[in-house]
């Protein structure tokens, strides 16, 4: 697991694969379309990577503080209690032992993915116009490990089904030679039905990435798209997350003063001090510190932030599963519609059971907190969540909602 530290073996190794010059050439290029603010020399002009705040960050993350996640072990936890207790009730959980025999614990090695995958593309953001920018693997991976820029680049791949040798189709796993990242690993048993399989080929937005962040890259606050649910799998290196509950309001957890900052360590730096202080309006945060090997889901709704701690290598999915498929529907149904018609047509044939949920969906103004709160586990839930991680119920939460948590209300009230 220690594949991905800089000793000076793998300095030495990359110096000699890798044209470093032309490597940061290369990334600089890439930096410029994807930062038109910042000048591709002024990347590392605060030296966050250096700051104290920073430091703290990390060091509270290897002493194992600050991690209040329930702990879920894949072998002893069934798919039918994982749903009744974590997908029902959305409540968030780290998942251990469910990803051992993933080839990707032998080969998602700098040596084993530089001699993989060296040569091709991967996406490394987005230009102003909204295209990917993409930067040849070696390339980012010299820059990795030669830089200390304040938020480095982060790789986040949603093609990456699509390269490597042998590759000939894009959606069958099984028409992708050995080289694809596919074969790599394999979605965990709980996650199997994704729903959104029936959305067909080609036609599905992009549910799945692969992640390489240097350390203190990272993902800002946000909620996942479509009212989708997402699996994280840590295969090196570590992510500290933090989450709020789908009501939280989007100008406590994203506070407006601070719209300009895009990044994970911005967002670490200026407004999870706040979250630590008796007078923080919003819900008390979910911490986490995910290790190597550990899967964190993140259920319909939820916000989130992630910060790397050392150099990290993940894969991602976003899914449908029957406990959010009325939300991911209503919003599919809503900013989606010719998606959701093929959508429809597919379940009718493949799970006529759900066409009744979305036929009710459309019918009247859903709102996903009524739906979710008649469980009264659900209820239990999400109130035992208030109530280990605030002295008191929060009051702050009024019926007002941000445009992006129209669907859900405000706290559960004490039964
Ligand atoms: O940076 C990460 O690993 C988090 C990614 C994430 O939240 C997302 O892709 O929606
Ligand atoms: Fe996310």
């Amino acid at each position: 697991m220690m594949a991905w530290e800089p000793t000076e073996d793998l300095l030495k190794f990359l110096e000699s694969a890798i044209d470093g010059e032309y490597a940061l050439e290369k990334v600089r290029d890439a930096k410029k379309k994807i930062r038109t603010e910042l000048s591709p020399d002024n990347w590392h002009a605060k030296g966050l990577q250096d700051h104290p705040a920073t430091q703290l960050l990390t060091n509270i993350c290897k002493a194992r503080l600050k991690d209040n996640a329930i702990r879920v072990d894949a072998r002893k936890c069934s798919p039918h209690e994982f749903e009744q207790q974590f997908e029902n009730t959305v409540t968030p959980c780290v998942i251990t032992n469910a990803m051992e025999s993933w080839r990707a614990n032998e080969r998602w090695t700098p040596k084993g993915l530089l001699d993989a995958l060296g040569e091709y593309r991967f996406t490394c953001g987005d230009d102003d116009d909204g295209y990917s920018v993409r930067v040849r693997f070696k390339y980012f991976l010299y820059y990795m490990f030669h830089q200390r820029d304040d938020s480095p680049l982060y790789m986040f791949d949603g093609s990456f089904h699509r390269r490597g040798r042998g590759v000939v189709d894009d959606d069958e796993r099984r028409t992708h030679g050995g080289g694809s990242l596919l074969w790599d690993y394999m979605p965990p048993g709980y996650f199997a039905s994704d729903l959104m399989q029936h959305c067909g080929r080609g036609r599905r937005p992009p549910y799945r990435w692969f992640v390489v962040g240097p350390h203190c890259s990272g993902t800002n606050i946000h909620q996942d798209p479509l009212g989708t649910s997402a699996w994280n799998a840590l295969v090196h290196g570590y992510k500290r997350w933090v989450l709020f509950p789908p009501y939280a309001k989007k100008e406590v957890v994203k506070p407006r003063s601070l719209a300009g900052d895009r990044e994970g360590i911005t967002w670490f730096h200026n407004v999870y001090p706040l979250t630590q202080r008796k007078d923080w309006p919003g819900p008390k945060p979910l911490e986490v510190l995910q290790c190597p090997g550990e899967i964190m889901f993140v259920p319909s709704g939820w916000w989130h932030v992630v910060l790397n701690i050392g150099h990290t290598v993940a894969v991602t999915q976003n899914f449908a599963s029957e406990a959010n498929f009325p939300l991911v529907w209503k919003r599919t149904r809503h900013s989606r519609p010719k998606l959701s018609r093929y959508w429809l047509k597919q379940l009718r044939r493949r799970r006529p059971d759900l066409v009744a949920t979305a036929e009710s969906v459309d019918k009247r103004s859903f709102r996903f907190d009524q739906s979710i709160r008649s469980d009264s586990a659900t209820r239990n839930s999400l109130l035992s969540y208030e109530s280990s991680s605030s002295s008191s119920s929060s009051s702050s939460d009024s019926s007002s909602s941000s445009s992006s948590s129209e669907d859900y209300g405000p706290p559960p009230q004490p039964l």
